[in-house]
């Protein structure tokens, strides 16, 4: 870095507003500074990008990329967050304030989407040649409002004011053809800093556009509206994300959308290696990999089959012989409805020649898998097209080296159930990668209080880059850094009742115990048994008001898709939960409900810090791994959860006295279902049979919806197997168990903070840097390369 930033923020400012910096607004300020950020690593992000385009480089493919903010992230990863303050300072305006003008980069729905930012940091904090690639939608993940305690969605047009943390590459645009469209994918690249390194790499997200500003036969022979339309049959392909987390849809759109990034990357990767190694491709894996996240890129694997053998002249075994040899693709879920296929009709009309090779990798599989003995009807359980439809994750599984699930229990699941046929086959190929978050962004930018207890006790920032150092002050530090534990909670929880007064007008008192559950809204992750917890604790003061309940702050925050019915008469019911709480003159002393609306990546930097209690309670089975439990266990609260994804490993770590586990386990459950009858436990359970009458005696109104008896209704009187799916009322007496248990701890407060920093310490596995240096190690085979 040449200049600082008190010489360059002004000039970039003015360049943005025209106007004296002192006069600027404070967006314009965002936008200048943003700028000022970009050209102090210019030289470097092009130095790294030189750098590793020359060697061996991994590449990751992903539908989603969901960023957040990128400028506090930015200054605190290149260590310019007070310099910055001092230059904004200087004409007038304060750090904080600009940076919350950024709009969030939610080109993601939720866990799958952030884990590939969190491992974007990661890469280049540990130097490592990998590049991201995605789409630059024009709409993010929508924006959630309530109306009347329903949830309403709202475009995100998050670029609209412009965005400086993008830079259009016009001159490495790819040309993308279907059957019925050309259209021009123009790269736009975001630098991706790591912390501690001067490599900055790159994250390319590509956008569609027409291939002629204007047809103009079209608009001279006056069919300018045909002209136009035309354009925005293009610009649909990078429109809008789609908003669904978990069941997926069979939208042409949505197949557009994933060969349009699949075929521009691996253009413009082949290109790479043309250039660097020259025409003959049969190298193409020596010096590339590609990690598939999800089935979403998975079409990348017949585009790389056609551009090897129709525009590169490898016969069919030598460009197969690359493909197995490239490409590694991550699981994460088990859920049935997530399994993507599509029906042959759409890559008919899309792109025939993918569909012939599809074809021809269905026609060697089976001929593969009789000569290997294999029955008939696994044959055809597992061929990549059949009845008509391709299916996306056998392809995968198929062609990739390596397969892997995102924590030690859904890697055992996905081998024992969701992909056993393959596991039988290639069980070598099976691995795990247990998830991790960036300790940059979720500790040390999120929670500057905690990050300076961690540097004095540490005696210096290498946490920052070396999480598992931590674990070496779990014992043996004395009652002085657990009181700073106790004062940094209480001021992070200060500042977060701030911030919700302001946001959501609801008064919290952080004397209270903050008890949240942040995360996508989904029966499976049972937002509903903590819903019913609170309604029963409410109805339990009313019956008795002498009971003593700890002051406690029940935090919500979560989208549901714009389709899910169900999930959006769960928010309903929690908001009306919150309304019937909140406004009770006696309850409303003990308890708080709130609600937070768009919930997201920023919100989650105000929320996490001021955890006390991270519910992870989904159904056993069912969360791959989940990746906010991580961050709450750093940022020092405990995980109040069921044996389930990452909480398994969280609990390894901690130990049982450091957190509360309850409810069914995996294994327990299908012996558990046999004889589950969920009417007994209504009848049966304390409690439950109040709140479930609850929802249709007119204590809680949904406004004539109907939603409420639903949700009833699917845990007691759907058909006798399908009736609560999700073991919400099979778990509920021990959820009420342990989540009492954890509250009347709270009043001990320094065994809780002993409990607190067993988990900050504890929680170095849950880096992304280890989760990134062992894909590196295992399964990209790359090393470091410092600029
Ligand atoms: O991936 C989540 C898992 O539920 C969570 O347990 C895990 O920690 C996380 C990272 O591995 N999955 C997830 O977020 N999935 C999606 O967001 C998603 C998005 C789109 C579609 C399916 C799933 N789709 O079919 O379009």
């Amino acid at each position: 870095m040449t200049q600082n930033l008190a010489s360059t923020v002004p000039s970039q400012v003015r360049a943005v507003s025209g106007r004296p910096a002192e006069a600027s607004t404070r967006m314009e300020v965002w936008q200048g500074l943003s700028a000022a950020v970009v050209d102090a690593i210019a030289n470097d992000w092009h130095a790294t990008d030189e750098r590793y385009r020359a060697g061996r480089m991994e590449h990751y493919f992903s539908a989603e990329f969901l960023m957040g903010r990128a400028l506090l992230n930015n200054l605190t990863n290149l260590g310019l967050v007070d310099e910055a303050q001092k230059a904004v300072g200087a004409f007038g305006h304060n750090l904080s304030d600009v940076l919350e003008q950024e709009p969030d980069a939610a080109l993601g729905n939720g866990g799958l989407g952030r884990l590939a930012a969190c491992f974007l940091d990661s890469c280049a904090t540990l130097d490592l040649p990998v590049n991201g690639y995605g789409i630059l939608y024009r709409y993010g993940l929508f924006k959630q409002l309530f109306d009347d305690g329903f949830q309403t969605e709202h475009p995100d047009a998050w670029m609209e004011e412009g965005y400086p943390f993008v830079i259009r590459r016009e001159e490495a645009q790819r040309i993308v053809r279907y059957q019925d469209l050309t259209v021009r994918a123009v790269p736009h690249d975001m630098p991706i800093t790591g912390y501690g390194t001067r490599n900055v790499n790159t994250l390319r997200l590509w956008k569609a556009e027409p291939m002629e500003e204007f047809d103009y036969e079209a608009f001279n022979s006056q069919r300018f509206t045909d002209a136009i339309v035309e354009r925005e049959r293009t610009a649909d392909i990078s429109r809008v994300l789609y908003p669904n987390d978990t069941t997926y849809e069979g939208k042409v759109l949505r197949v557009r959308q994933q060969y349009f990034f699949c075929s521009a990357s691996l253009q413009e990767i082949i290109d790479t290696y043309i250039a660097h190694h020259g025409e003959d491709l049969r190298g193409f894996s020596t010096y590339n990999a590609i990690q598939l996240n999800d089935t979403h890129p998975v079409l990348a694997i017949p585009e790389l089959m056609r551009l090897l053998m129709d525009e590169h002249d490898l016969g069919w075994e030598e460009a197969w012989a690359e493909v197995v040899t490239t490409f590694a693709y991550t699981n994460h879920t088990v859920l049935a409805e997530a399994l993507e296929t599509w029906e042959v009709s759409i890559f008919e009309r899309l792109f025939p020649r993918v569909l012939e090779i599809v074809y021809e990798i269905d026609r060697r599989f089976r001929q593969d898998m009789r000569e290997r003995g294999l029955d008939e009807d696994t044959i055809a359980y597992m061929a990549p097209v059949q009845d008509g439809v391709v299916r996306m994750a056998w392809i995968a599984c198929y062609a990739a080296y390596s397969i892997n699930g995102v924590a030690a229990i859904h890697t055992e699941i996905i081998k024992r159930d969701t992909l056993k046929e393959w596991y039988a086959l290639w069980p070598e190929r099976f691995n795990n990668k247990t998830n991790g978050v960036t300790p940059r962004r979720w500790l040390r930018q999120c929670n500057p209080r905690l990050s300076a207890v961690l540097d004095d006790v540490v005696g210096n920032d290498s946490w920052v880059r070396d999480l598992s150092v931590l674990s070496r002050f779990t014992d043996g530090v004395g009652d002085e850094v657990l009181d700073r534990l106790a004062e940094v909670k209480r001021a992070n929880k200060a500042d977060f009742a701030a911030w919700v007064l302001e946001r959501e007008g609801v008064e919290i008192d952080p004397e209270a115990v903050f008890d949240v559950q942040i995360k996508r809204l989904h029966e499976y992750k049972r937002q509903l048994l903590n819903a019913l917890y609170i309604l029963d604790l409410y109805f339990r003061m009313k019956e008795d008001p002498s009971l003593e309940v700890p002051k406690r702050v029940f935090v919500f925050g979560a989208k549901a898709a714009p389709g899910y019915v169900r999930a959006k008469a769960i928010i309903k019911l929690i908001n009306t939960i919150a309304e019937l709480v909140n406004n009770d003159p006696v309850v409303s002393r003990t308890l708080k409900v709130v609600f937070i609306h768009n919930y997201n990546v920023s919100p989650a930097e105000h929320i996490i810090p001021a955890a006390d209690v991270s519910e992870q309670i989904s159904m056993a089975g069912k969360e791959a791994s989940g990746t906010s439990n991580m961050k709450f266990m750093m940022n020092g609260a405990l995980t109040l959860g069921t044996l389930d994804g990452a909480n398994v490993e969280i609990l390894d770590q901690v130990g049982e006295d450091n957190a509360y586990i309850f409810g069914a386990t995996e294994d327990e459950l299908p012996v558990l279902r046999e004889t589950y009858d969920p009417r007994q436990a209504y009848e049966n359970v304390p409690g439950l049979k109040r709140v479930l009458d609850a929802l249709i005696d007119g204590t809680l109104d949904d406004r004539g919806t109907g939603g409420f008896a639903d949700i009833r209704r699917s845990l007691l009187e759907a058909s006798y197997e399908s009736a609560d799916v999700y073991y919400v009322l099979g778990d509920f007496a021990a959820y009420r168990e342990a989540k009492d248990r954890m509250a009347a701890d709270y009043a001990d407060q320094r065994a809780w903070q002993r409990k607190v920093w067993v988990n900050i310490t504890g929680s170095g596995r849950f880096s992304s840097d280890r989760t990134i240096s062992d894909y590196a190690h295992e399964v990209w085979k790359i090393e470091p390369e410092s600029v």
